[in-house]
């Protein structure tokens, strides 16, 4: 009995992570590896925090840049493109920010990251349901 209990407590944490995981994307602007989180998976029509870690090419953290989101859906039969912006704030050694998604489809995330007067970039298609 002792066993079975422990076998299913196993299964629960396992489904658990299964389902817990996080919205993740990895991407390269210039010599920077960007990588970015959404705590929602799928992101969701409303409030959304993005965690963005930023590492140059040495794999050091920055911790030294300007951080926008910009977030945009185009424009649809009806309706014009949308358009947000969010400042992201360092905090420790990442940066985040919130994203409010004000409705579900297709959105194009550009994250500018701007550090001594030079910037690069990096584009996400996000689907929110
Ligand atoms: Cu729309």
């Amino acid at each position: 009995m002792k066993r079975f209990t422990t076998a299913l407590i196993i299964l629960f944490l396992v489904v658990g992570l299964v389902y817990a995981k996080a919205y993740m994307v990895m991407k390269k602007a210039g010599s920077y590896t960007v990588e970015v989180k959404l705590d929602k998976n799928p992101p969701i029509t409303g409030p959304n925090k993005m965690e963005i870690n930023i590492q140059d090419e040495k794999g050091v953290k920055v911790t030294d840049a300007a951080v926008v989101v910009e977030y945009v859906m185009p424009a649809m039969p009806g309706m014009p493109a949308m358009n947000y912006k969010a400042k992201a704030e360092l905090s420790g050694s990442r940066y985040l920010a919130n994203v409010n998604f004000s409705m579900s489809g297709a959105w194009a995330v550009n994250i500018k990251i701007t550090r001594a007067g030079k910037t690069q970039a990096v584009k996400l298609n996000v689907d929110v349901s």
